[in-house]
């Protein structure tokens, strides 16, 4: 088995990976998650923690244990692409001033398993996930060495910082695994990014509050904002201030992928715009990008809450 694992010239897989234009790219097995993770997520749905997010408890044993998800499924081929922006002077989140990460990273990873097939072996079997799949992306990404997931809950890496997004390839290939990074307390005393967060979604010795985080509330939860927590609304979509507060990217390179379009459009978009858009402007502006799914009825609803706390 060992000698089979040799064989396989990953370093030719994770060199293509970086030519694709991913800032990182290794492996880990399809061995399952640890218990305590499995724990800490089935706690983390019993004290309703997702919110509205349902979807969150179905197939949590595929989530935790890759192999389930594909039949021969051996190995994760890890990946993820920076997508810090020049400046961050938007109420819209970075990552969705980009066109549609889940299409652009999917089309990077079928390149990936073509090159794979190709080059090689052509028995290549595989399953692409970004986001959607029913998979603990952090966890194994954090399995994989590609970063430490800190207080903010955001797979972070030293070099890097944590404006990553993230994209698997399960292959039927017995690829060798990579280690983890080092194991130390990457945060250590910093508590920047709770001091940062704007509703207490995360804090010291709690569990992550979706149904406080302004992520959560401005994109996936649907019908009225609870009244006490309209005045904290300070993003009309997505939220970026627990990874902006993190001084993991103060130093971090900015973006240099020219394939994943960023539009100076959208970040120029002010909310009193936003609310005059038609949904002829609206298809216009976000089509291809990560708005688009959330509807200009509920982005209007964001922005009219961001204009009153403005006033
Ligand atoms: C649901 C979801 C959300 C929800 C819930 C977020 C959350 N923290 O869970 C909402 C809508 C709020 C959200 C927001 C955001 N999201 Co989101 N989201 C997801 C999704 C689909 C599932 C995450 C999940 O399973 N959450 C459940 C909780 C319990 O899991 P977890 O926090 O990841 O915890 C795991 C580990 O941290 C670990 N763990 C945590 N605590 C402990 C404690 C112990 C003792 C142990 C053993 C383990 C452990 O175990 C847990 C289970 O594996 C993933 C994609 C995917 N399939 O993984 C993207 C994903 C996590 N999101 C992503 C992004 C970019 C964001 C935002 C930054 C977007 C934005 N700018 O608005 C914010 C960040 C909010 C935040 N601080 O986490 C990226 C994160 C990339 C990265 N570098 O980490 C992902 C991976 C998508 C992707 N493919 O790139 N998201
Ligand atoms: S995304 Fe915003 S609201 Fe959610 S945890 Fe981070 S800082 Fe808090
Ligand atoms: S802001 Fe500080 S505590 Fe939060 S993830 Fe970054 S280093 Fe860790």
């Amino acid at each position: 088995m060992v000698e089979q694992l040799n064989s396989i010239p990953t370093n030719s897989i994770k060199q293509k990976a970086k030519s694709l234009g991913f800032d990182l790219a290794a492996i880990t097995s399809t061995e399952p998650l640890d218990t305590a993770h499995i724990e800490n997520f089935k706690n983390w749905l019993a004290g309703g923690f997702n919110g509205e997010m349902s979807w969150l408890e179905k197939n949590i044993e595929k989530r935790f244990s890759p192999a389930l998800l594909m039949p021969q499924a051996e190995s994760i081929i890890c990946t993820a692409i920076n997508y810090k922006p020049l400046r961050n002077i938007s109420a819209i989140a970075s990552y969705a001033l980009y066109q549609d990460y889940h299409t652009f990273i999917k089309q990077k990873l079928s390149e990936l398993a073509d090159f794979i097939k190709k080059e090689v072996s052509k028995e290549l079997k595989f399953k692409i996930c970004v986001d959607s799949v029913p998979l603990a992306e952090r966890a194994l990404a954090e399995r994989a060495g590609l970063g430490f997931i800190g207080k903010n809950h955001i797979l972070t890496n030293p070099q890097l910082g944590s404006f990553l997004l993230l994209g698997e390839l399960i292959t039927n290939l017995p690829l060798k695994p990579d280690e983890p990074l080092e194991q130390k307390d990457y945060c250590k005393n910093c508590n920047k990014c709770f001091d940062a967060c704007p509703t207490g979604a995360i804090a010291a010795n709690q569990p992550f509050d979706a149904n406080k985080c302004v992520s959560y509330l401005t994109i996936e939860h649907k019908g009225r904002i609870a009244k006490k927590l309209r005045p904290k609304i300070n993003c009309i979509f997505g939220c970026d201030k627990c990874i902006t507060a993190c001084p993991y990217n103060a130093q971090a390179p900015v973006c240099r992928n020219r394939d994943f379009k960023f539009s100076a459009e959208r970040q120029k978009l002010t909310a009193e715009q936003i609310l005059k858009l038609s949904e002829k402007d609206f298809d216009a502006l976000f089509v291809n990008s990560a708005v688009h799914r959330t509807g200009l009825r509920q982005l209007k609803r964001n922005a009219l809450i961001f204009v009153k706390n403005k006033t």
